[in-house]
């Protein structure tokens, strides 16, 4: 007999609510959940994939242990014996540092990924960390925490009011939608136009979001902060500057006006190949238009100048007085965030107090950057350890992270590495010892990175669909145990790791003069926890502790696990609203407009006005049915428009000989592929572009579908040499390559 549950998705930021069909513990369908209280139906591709992506035969159903150089099938008993004797020897004889551990983006949409990569961290005390933000939006949390003292109070475009929207490399219509959750973005964008607003798209492609555009601009690669500067510019030159509300709140204005005097539209236009006019008139249109937002996402992120145009961003947001306002760039309020301490000067945010040992680069957020995974491995050095072991949790750098041949040959010599990874796939194939969560249907869902950036407040929580198969082991569970093996607790209960952290938190609050629980018996509140498992109890406490809490009593209608539990189509808790100064956590308590970080890395900028780079660069694009490197392997997610081609443009083709379909070669950095080429007038001449996350190739992997279409990997263009230096992050677009008709 068949029944239905509901589950979110966790196939990408959007966080659509699902209606799952099931037959016994098997999802047959997934449909957009229309009472959702945010998605309100909507679905795509992906989600509409959900039962296929779930039941996908090449999921790892046991865990995996390496004996005599081959990976087995064994009990989860004899692979957490494994972890334990494989790490606990690193870090005894070399130190924490020599223990590094990389976290990948699924991690931003599993519970377990949320709530113990924390304190595994804490407890093992490693500053080898790497994540999937150093090849995404680090240098967003660099200038958020810059600007406003906090890495991630991010804004997110107020997209559901506002007049006018200025998205630059972004392409919500594939992707739907980062670093602002947003269910149906694409409906979103048509509602902003359908009721009169304005919506200009910033990509040197024509995307199917610069299609809906009024105006699409195909900016020359890696120069949107030069764009921005001379916007900023021009408000500032023709007095268009008006901070309205923000003034009180704000500081540099002088020292920005000085900064950007450079930045004329004429320095920038032919750096950026844009008309000096049409950048006058952007800024101009910004400073107009009743409501505003400047959007930007990866293409603005991962190029050299990163943190400068992520930092442009909210400078034009504030310039126009548009943060902090309805229909502009808001801080959303999660529930499950930290209760709102008192408005006040903060510590501020600091770079750089610790330095990679190869190449002495800077950490930002406490990671480093995954572009320095592999030296930090295969290259000595007088100053310290390399990293012997690797601790990897839903990551695949071999594929997503530059120069995946130089970082295959390092995991193979490394004493030990663990993955937890539902596949054996390009990473995890290298591992000692892989740990395979369970399918999404198995496994609980709450948002808690994501609700911090939608478009609108609200918190919803699905319970796992169906149960535990027999032999299965929740993420949960195998992340505590992973915390204990890693930290010399091998053994212990893992409920003991969720009671450290409930002592830990309540303790802490009740000391807070701001807290609901302000001086209560922290035990007296652990008791109230309800919940059925420990990640339950966790949620319900950091939901009673958060802003819309019931403050375990002090608040009785508030928020708790049990009020969620009884809304399943979750709770709408409004439309954002206005917040500062309160998020503010600079050591002046304002937004600081120009941190001294940013002004010392603006010469670079100014330099750039002068450079014009010659012959072909190279961008990325995503494609709506797939999901950086893990989608390959589902059939109905792969084939039509989603392949692996080098798209050019007929005049670029023409030049270099190229034909349609021609296999062709591209070189650059660090090594060179050979793909079919694509030709198409949706990229601007000069620029070619390749999807990431391809190269399902390599032996010793269980991928079967993906490895019969492999396409190939972009990243190995790269050397990892290339970055944005402020935040690590590593330059994915607007690399310079070289083509040559293969054969
Ligand atoms: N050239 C280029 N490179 C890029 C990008 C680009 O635009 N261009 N984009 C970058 C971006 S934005 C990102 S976020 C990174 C992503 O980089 P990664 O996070 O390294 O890559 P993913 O492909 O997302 O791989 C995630 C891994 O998690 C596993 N996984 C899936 N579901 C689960 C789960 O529920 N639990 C666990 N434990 N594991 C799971 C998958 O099998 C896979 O091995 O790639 C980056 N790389
Ligand atoms: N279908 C699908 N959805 C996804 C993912 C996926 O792999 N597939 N990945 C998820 C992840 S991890 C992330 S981080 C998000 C990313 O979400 P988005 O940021 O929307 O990602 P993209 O679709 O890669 O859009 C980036 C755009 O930037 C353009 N671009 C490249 N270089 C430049 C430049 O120098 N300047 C400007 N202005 N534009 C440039 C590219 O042409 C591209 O169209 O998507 C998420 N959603
Ligand atoms: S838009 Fe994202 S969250 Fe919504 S159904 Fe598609 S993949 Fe899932
Ligand atoms: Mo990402």
């Amino acid at each position: 007999m068949s029944r239905t549950a509901l589950r979110i998705c966790p196939l990408c930021e959007a966080t659509c609510g699902l209606t799952l069909t099931l037959e016994g513990t098997r999802v047959t369908g997934a449909r957009g959940d229309r009472e959702d209280v945010f998605s309100k139906g909507f679905i795509c591709p992906k989600g509409a994939s959900f039962a296929a992506v779930d039941s996908d035969p090449d999921r790892l159903r046991t865990p995996l242990v390496r004996r005599d150089g081959e990976l087995r099938e064994a009990t989860w008993a004899e692979a957490f014996d494994a972890v334990a004797a494989g790490l606990r020897p690193v870090v005894e004889g070399h130190g924490p540092d020599s223990v590094g551990v990389v976290l990948g983006n699924p991690n931003v949409h599993t519970v377990a990924g949320a709530l113990y990569p924390p304190v595994l961290l804490a407890g093992l005390r490693t500053r080898s960390l790497f994540t999937a933000s150093t090849v995404d939006q680090m240098p967003k949390h660099v200038s958020s925490g810059l600007l406003f003292g906090d890495a991630n109070a991010i804004p997110v475009p107020d997209l559901d009011h506002t007049d006018h929207l200025l998205l630059i490399g972004a392409n919500p219509l594939e992707s739907n939608g980062s670093l602002c959750t947003a269910p149906d973005f694409p409906g979103r964008l048509k509602a902003l136009k359908a009721r009169g607003g304005h919506l200009t798209v910033v990509d040197p492609r024509r995307t199917r979001t610069a299609k809906l555009a009024d105006r699409h601009l195909a900016i020359r690669p890696g120069t949107d902060a030069l764009l921005l500067a001379a916007m900023a510019h021009t408000l500032f030159a023709e007095d268009l500057a008006d901070l309205a509300h923000l003034a009180p709140h704000v500081q540099g204005l002088d020292e920005l006006r000085e900064a950007m005097e450079d930045f004329t539209p004429e320095a920038v236009s032919e750096a950026c190949d844009l008309d000096a006019d049409v950048i006058r008139t952007l800024a101009r249109e910004l400073a107009a238009a009743p409501t505003a937002a400047v959007y930007a996402r990866i293409g603005s992120c991962t190029v050299p100048h990163g943190t400068l145009a992520s930092w442009l961003v909210d400078v034009l947001n504030i310039l126009t007085g548009n943060l902090d306002r309805p229909g502009g760039a808001l801080f959303p309020q999660a529930a499950t965030d930290r209760t709102p301490r008192p408005a006040g000067p903060g510590r501020g945010f600091a770079l750089g107090r610790w330095h990679s040992r190869v190449r002495q680069l800077p950490e930002a957020k406490g990671e480093l950057p995954l572009s320095a995974l592999a030296e930090e491995i295969d290259t000595a050095t007088a100053e310290g350890e390399p990293v012997r072991a690797l601790i990897v949790v839903a990551a695949n750098p071999v594929l997503s992270a530059p120069d995946g041949d130089r970082l295959d040959k390092a995991l193979d010599s490394l004493d030990f590495m663990v993955s937890v990874d539902p596949y054996l796939n390009e990473t995890s194939r290298h591992a000692d010892v892989v740990l395979p969560p369970p399918p999404p249907s198995q496994s609980p869902h709450h948002d808690f990175a994501f609700n911090t950036l939608a478009v609108r407040n609200q918190v919803r929580y699905t319970r796992p669909a169906v149960p535990l198969e027999p032999g299965r082991m929740a993420e949960s569970e195998i992340l505590a145990r992973l915390v204990l093996a890693a930290t010399g607790m091998h053994g212990a209960d893992p409920a003991a790791v969720d009671a450290m952290v409930v002592d830990q938190t309540l303790g802490k609050a009740v000391q807070e003069k701001h807290s609901p629980v302000h001086g209560r018996d922290p035990r007296e509140l652990a008791a109230q926890l309800t919940g059925e498992t420990g990640p339950e109890r966790r949620l319900d406490m950091m939901l009673r502790l958060g802003p819309y809490g019931d403050g375990f009593g002090a608040r009785p209608d508030g928020l708790t696990l049990a009020l969620l539990l009884a809304h399943p189509h979750g709770i709408d808790l409004g439309p954002l609203r206005p917040r500062l100064p309160q998020p503010l956590k600079t050591v002046s308590g304002k937004a600081e407009l120009l941190p001294e970080p940013i002004a010392a890395d603006l010469p670079r900028l100014r330099q750039a006005l002068r450079d014009r780079p010659e012959g072909l660069v190279l961008v990325g694009r995503r494609h709506l049915r797939s999901n950086n490197s893990w989608m390959h392997n589902v059939p109905a997610l792969t084939g039509g428009s989603n392949r692996c081609t080098l798209h050019i443009h007929p005049e670029d083709a023409a030049r270099l000989g190229v034909r349609d379909g021609a296999e062709v070669r591209v070189k650059g950095a660090g090594g060179e592929v050979v793909a079919p080429a694509e030709i198409t007038d949706a990229v601007r001449p000069g620029v070619v572009s390749l999807p990431h996350g391809w190269g399902h190739d390599r032996p010793g992997t269980r991928l079967g579908h993906a490895a019969t279409a492999p396409g190939v990997n972009v990243n190995q263009l790269l050397d990892g040499s290339l970055l944005d230096p402020l935040s690590g992050n590593a330059v994915l677009n607007g690399v310079p390559v070289q083509l040559a008709a293969s054969l």
